[in-house]
């Protein structure tokens, strides 16, 4: 069974990105509870911004789960990737994305590679990048392991990395690694500039794709865009994928209203 997933930002950093609650986790807890999201996804700027009572006694109170974690705050806030050429700054890298990993290894929650992976260029090719990539996600792979939790990688679009952009060569460069416990992240808003049909693309990614960002177009909301959700849902049920449709998608016009959209199309298309 597919869950709902809702993002909630701790980054000030960030103000202004596609998350939709930023106001805090007992808000966002709370907001999320009171539409039915089965859990909630955090991007936080680092693991001691969350104080764990105040966490389990919110996810408790609104029978909540924690979907992901997001590590996009090393590159945010440190500048921080996995295929930055010099070593000491991988390892840094590296390092914060384990803290992310303790982070939501409790709550069950896996950590998302998006941002952090960087970009080829300079005197660092593509392969070359690629192979800096496979090392990390081979070293935070079985790290990741010992929570029980999968690591998350996320293809974007062209405008955020000239790494890997499509699910299919997702899948291809997820067969080039070591460990078998990193899952793709099917972003939809990602897919709709890089992918020639999303359904098909989804199909590709069968038993590859842990964990979905459910957005529109336009990076709003579901239903707010010119998205068609039907042959997405069908693909995503075909492929029995059981993970969270999580909403990453801008604030707009409010966090109240893409909320409440979002389980709209998410109770319409893949309860
Ligand atoms: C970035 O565009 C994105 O989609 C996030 O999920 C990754 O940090
Ligand atoms: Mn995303």
């Amino acid at each position: 069974m597919i869950k709902s997933a809702i993002t909630v930002s701790l980054v000030e950093e960030a103000r202004g990105g596609p998350f939709v609650f930023w106001n805090g986790l007992a808000d966002a807890c709370e907001k999320a509870a009171a539409l039915g999201f089965d859990a909630i996804e955090i991007f936080a700027p680092s693991p001691d911004a969350v104080d764990p009572d105040e966490l389990n006694a919110l996810l408790e109170k609104h029978n909540l789960k924690v979907a992901a974690v997001g590590t996009g705050a090393g590159m945010v806030k440190h500048g921080l990737c996995l295929t930055d050429p010099d070593p000491a700054k991988r390892e840094e890298a590296k390092a914060f994305i384990r803290s992310i990993i303790d982070f939501g290894g409790p709550y069950g929650a896996p950590a998302i590679i998006g941002s952090m992976q960087g970009k080829w260029g300079g005197d660092l090719d593509l392969d070359g990048a690629l192979a800096l990539l496979r090392e990390a996600l081979d070293e935070l792979g079985p790290y990741a392991a010992k929570h029980g939790v999968t690591l998350i990688y996320e293809p974007l679009n062209r405008y955020e990395t000239n790494l890997i952009k499509t699910v299919a060569d997702g899948v291809a460069f997820m067969k080039t690694l070591s460990t078998d416990n990193v899952k793709l992240l099917a972003d939809l808003f990602h897919m709709n500039i890089e992918e020639a049909n999303l359904a098909d693309a989804l199909r590709t990614g069968e038993g590859y794709i842990g964990h979905v960002h459910f957005v529109d177009s336009n990076r709003q909301a579901t239903g707010l865009g010119h998205m068609d959700y039907a042959p997405i849902a069908a693909a995503l049920k075909e492929t029995n994928y059981d993970g969270y449709a999580s909403a990453e998608s801008f604030p707009i016009p409010d966090s109240e209203t893409a909320a409440e959209k979002t389980i709209e199309a998410f109770n319409k298309y893949l309860k």
